[in-house]
């Protein structure tokens, strides 16, 4: 039955229950927010690389990306323009995944990660984060493939994982949609929110939105 006050009700449970960030309310749709168009793929030519500070530069097709072991987690997520949505469901590869798999292997140099998206979106994050369970190279949300406006064929996606208080949590603009690729470097570079004035490390619960 349609409820109107289900949206309220469901924000106090959240911030009852300590899931909610500092500055955030929740929401009931999945917003779509991006800078520039939506790109069109072709899958049989499409590539994701690995490069930078790295024993060997990578690259997987749509189908050897596909063969990797999926991972299946649900994650809060926080968008730096107030909104939550809680117990999203992604499915994807971990990079710890391709580590194991032996087929990546990072140098000791590397301490930040630029993820490169279509169009020449960037975000930046160091390492440690994105080896953290919250970071998932995704291909699924909520048992579909991604939508187009969601980043597919593959995004990356970070946020909260209700319960581990030992994660970092960014914000979601800190996950490429349509993401093509890795690079692996030793001085942190900002990406393209982060030169526009948006934080750096973005931590949602420190509420560092901005640099301003
Ligand atoms: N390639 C690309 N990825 C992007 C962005 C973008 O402009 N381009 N915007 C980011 C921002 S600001 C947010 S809030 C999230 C939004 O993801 P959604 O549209 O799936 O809600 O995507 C992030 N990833
Ligand atoms: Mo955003």
């Amino acid at each position: 039955m349609f409820n109107p006050f289900k949206r309220k009700e469901d924000e106090n449970k959240m911030r009852e229950s300590g899931r909610m960030p500092p500055g955030q309310s929740l929401t009931q749709r999945f917003p779509v927010l991006h800078y520039g168009p939506i790109p069109s793929v072709d899958l049989t030519t499409w590539t994701f690389k690995f490069w930078g500070l790295v024993e060997q530069p990578l690259t997987l097709t749509w189908e050897e990306f596909n063969q990797l072991p999926k991972t299946t987690i649900k994650m809060d997520l926080h968008c730096v323009t107030r909104w939550s949505m809680f117990d999203t469901e992604w499915e994807g590869v971990l990079i710890n995944t391709i580590i194991d798999k032996g087929l990546l292997k990072i140098k000791p140099e590397a301490k930040f990660v630029v993820q490169h998206a279509e169009y020449g979106y960037t975000t930046n994050l160091p390492l440690s984060v994105m080896l953290q369970d919250n970071f998932l190279l995704a291909t699924h949300y909520n048992n579909q493939p991604l939508s187009a406006d969601h980043g597919y064929p593959l995004r990356g996606v970070v946020g909260a994982i209700p319960g581990r208080d030992d994660l970092e949590t960014p914000y979601l603009w800190k996950g490429a949609k349509w993401i093509r690729g890795l690079e692996f470097i030793s001085e942190d570079r900002q990406g393209f929110w982060e030169q526009a004035g948006y934080h750096n490390e973005a931590d949602v619960w420190k509420e560092q939105r901005t640099q301003w």
